[in-house]
C-alpha cells in the first residue's frame, strides 16, 4: 500500500530529489509550494521542528519540511543557518572569494528533516562532508551544488543528476532515515 505525506517548500529541486527517493519506499510525496514558516535560530534542528509543526496545525495533514546549511571549517562553521541568506547575498562568487588563499577546503551539508502528525514530530538528520571547489561548475541542482564536491567524486553536485546527487547527500540520508522509520509507523495516539 503506498501511503502519502505532504513536503511543505519552496525549492523545487528539494522536492525533486525527495520524489525520486520515496519512489523507492513506496511513499507518495505531495508538493506543497509555500516556503515554510521558521523561526529565528541558529539551530537548525530545532528550526525544521518547528517549522513542521507550525505546517502540520496549517495543512491538518502528515507533513515533512527540511532545513539545510552549509557549514565551511575554515570559516568556523560559516554561512551555516545563515545559508539562504549568504545565497542571497555574497553567493557562490562571494563565498569562493571567502575560501581565496585557504587550503583547508573542508566543508559540509547537514539537513534536519522533520516530520510532524497529529500525535508524534520527528526529526532526521543527513550530513556529507567535502570540499569547496575552486570554480563554480555544473548548472543542474540549485543553491550551492555548483561549488561543492562531496568525498568520493571528483564532481560538484552541479554536475551530476538526482539520482547521482542522492547516492551522496545529506538530505538523502535524512530522507532514507524518515522512510526508515515511517515504514513500520502507524498513524495512532501513544
Ligand atoms: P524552503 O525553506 O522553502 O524549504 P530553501 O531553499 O529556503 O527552501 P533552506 O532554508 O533549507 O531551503 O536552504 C538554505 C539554503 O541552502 C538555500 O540557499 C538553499 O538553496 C541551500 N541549499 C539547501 N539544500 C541544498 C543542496 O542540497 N545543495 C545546495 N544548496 C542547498
Amino acid at each position: 500500500m503506498r501511503r502519502g505525506v505532504k513536503v511543505l517548500t519552496s525549492n523545487e529541486g528539494k522536492f525533486r530529489e525527495l520524489e525520486a527517493l520515496a519512489k523507492g519506499y513506496g511513499i507518495e510525496l505531495e508538493w506543497v509550494r509555500t516556503p515554510k514558516w521558521e523561526i529565528q535560530s541558529e539551530d537548525l534542528a530545532e528550526i525544521a521542528k518547528f517549522s513542521a509543526e507550525i505546517a502540520f496545525s496549517m495543512l491538518k495533514e502528515p507533513v515533512i519540511v527540511e532545513d539545510t546549511g552549509l557549514f565551511i571549517d575554515s570559516l568556523n562553521g560559516f554561512p551555516g543557518p545563515y545559508t539562504s541568506y549568504a545565497r542571497k547575498t555574497i553567493g557562490l562568487e562571494g563565498v569562493l572569494k571567502l575560501m581565496e588563499g585557504k587550503n583547508d577546503r573542508r566543508a559540509r551539508f547537514v539537513t534536519y528533516l522533520a516530520y510532524a502528525d497529529p500525535f508524534n514530530t520527528k526529526v532526521f538528520v543527513g550530513e556529507v562532508r567535502g570540499v569547496i571547489a575552486d570554480s563554480i561548475r555544473g548548472s543542474k541542482g540549485f543553491g550551492f551544488d555548483p561549488i561543492f564536491v562531496p568525498e568520493g567524486s571528483d564532481k560538484t553536485f552541479a554536475e551530476m543528476d538526482v539520482e547521482e546527487k542522492n547516492k551522496y547527500s545529506h538530505r538523502a540520508k535524512a530522507f532514507r532515515a524518515f522512510a526508515e522509520f515511517f515504514k513500520s509507523y502507524t498513524l495512532e495516539s501513544p
